[in-house]
C-alpha cells in the first residue's frame, strides 16, 4: 500500500491507494511505521519525503472498514495509529510532507506529524473528524494548536471546513506552496537540499526543539548543552568549520 525508494540521500515514501484517496488500512499504517524505521537505520538516507499517489495526499481512515458502528477505537489507535505517529518523532532525520492533494482526518494529522510541509497549490486540509462525529486523533489535538495556535485549531477541528493551500500558508501550517505542474520536482529538490546538510545536527535540532516545546528554559538550556556536545563531536562540525576558514563549500557526510 506504499512505495519506498531511496534516491540521492532521500527516502521517498509514496502512499499508494490512489483509487481510495490513499485512505489508511491497517496494512498501510504498519507499512509507514516500518518504512520510517528502515529509513532511520539506513545511513544513506538523510531526508524522508512523504507524499501521495494520484490526486490526494491521504483521506484518513478508510471508512469502508469502520461502517456500521461497533468499531474498537482503542484497538485502532493503540495498535495502528499511535505507534505510527510516535515513529515520526523517533526518526532523527528530517521528514517532509509533500502534500500533493487533499489531506483529511488522520491524513491531516499525518502531515502535521512531519517536520516540514510543502504543498501543491492543489493541496487542501480537512480536519474531517467532526464531520463523522469524531475527535481529531493521530496527534491532531497535539500538533494543530502548536502549529497554528489554539483559536484557529479549535475552529478547524470544530467546523471540519476545508482549508486551501494558500490559507494554510498564511497560517504557517505549510512552509511553501508550489505550482501543481512542478510540485513533485520542487519537493524532491527541497528534500535533496536537506539531504546534503549535517544530518546528525539536524536530527539533534529536531529532538531538542521538540523537547524544548515541553520544557522550561533551564531544562532546555541543559538539553541544548547535551545536544551541542553530541553535534560538536561529529565530522560534519569539523568539516563545517574547516570549510568556512578555507572559504570553500562544505562537504557534509552526515556523520
Ligand atoms: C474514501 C475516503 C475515506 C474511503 C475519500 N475512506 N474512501 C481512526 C480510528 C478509527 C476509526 C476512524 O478513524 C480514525 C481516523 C480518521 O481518519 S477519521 C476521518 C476519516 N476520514 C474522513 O472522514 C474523510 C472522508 N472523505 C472526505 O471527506 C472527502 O472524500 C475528501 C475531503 C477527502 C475529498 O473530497 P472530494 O475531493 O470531494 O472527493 P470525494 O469525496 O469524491 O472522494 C473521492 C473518492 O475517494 C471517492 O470514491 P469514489 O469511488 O466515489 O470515487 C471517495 O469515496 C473516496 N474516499 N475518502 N476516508
Amino acid at each position: 500500500t506504499i512505495l519506498y525508494e531511496v534516491t540521492e540521500g532521500v527516502a521517498v515514501i509514496t502512499l499508494n491507494r490512489p483509487e481510495k484517496f490513499n485512505a489508511f488500512t491497517e496494512q498501510m499504517n504498519k507499512e509507514i511505521t516500518a518504512a520510517l524505521k528502515q529509513a532511520q537505520k539506513d545511513a544513506d538516507v538523510r531526508c524522508i519525503l512523504l507524499t501521495g499517489a494520484g490526486r490526494a495526499f491521504n483521506a484518513g481512515q478508510d471508512l469502508g472498514d469502520v461502517q456500521g458502528g461497533g468499531v474498537d477505537f482503542g484497538g485502532f489507535l493503540r495498535n495502528r495509529y499511535n505507534p505510527m505517529i510516535l515513529q515520526f518523532r523517533k526518526t532523527e532525520k528530517p521528514i517532509i510532507a509533500a502534500v500533493n492533494g487533499v489531506a483529511a482526518g488522520a491524513g491531516m494529522s499525518l502531515a502535521l506529524a512531519c517536520d516540514i510541509r510543502l504543498a501543491s497549490e492543489k493541496a487542501s486540509f480537512v480536519n474531517a473528524f467532526v464531520n463523522i462525529g469524531l475527535v481529531p486523533d493521530s496527534g491532531g489535538c497535539y500538533f494543530l494548536p502548536r502549529i497554528v495556535g489554539i483559536g484557529k485549531a479549535l475552529e478547524l477541528a470544530m467546523t471540519g471546513e476545508k482549508l486551501s493551500a494558500e490559507e494554510a500558508l498564511k497560517l504557517g501550517l505549510v512552509n511553501q506552496v508550489y505550482p501543481a505542474d512542478s510540485f513533485q520536482e520542487e519537493a524532491l529538490a527541497y528534500a535533496r537540499k536537506l539531504a546534503v546538510l549535517p544530518t546528525r545536527a539536524i536530527g539533534l535540532i529536531k529532538r531538542t526543539m521538540y523537547k524544548g516545546l515541553e520544557m522550561d528554559l533551564e531544562e532546555t538550556l541543559e538539553y541544548e548543552t547535551y545536544a551541542q556536545e553530541a553535534a560538536g563531536s561529529t565530522e560534519d562540525h569539523r568539516e563545517g568549520v574547516a570549510a568556512f576558514l578555507e572559504k570553500r563549500a562544505p562537504r557534509f557526510q552526515g556523520r
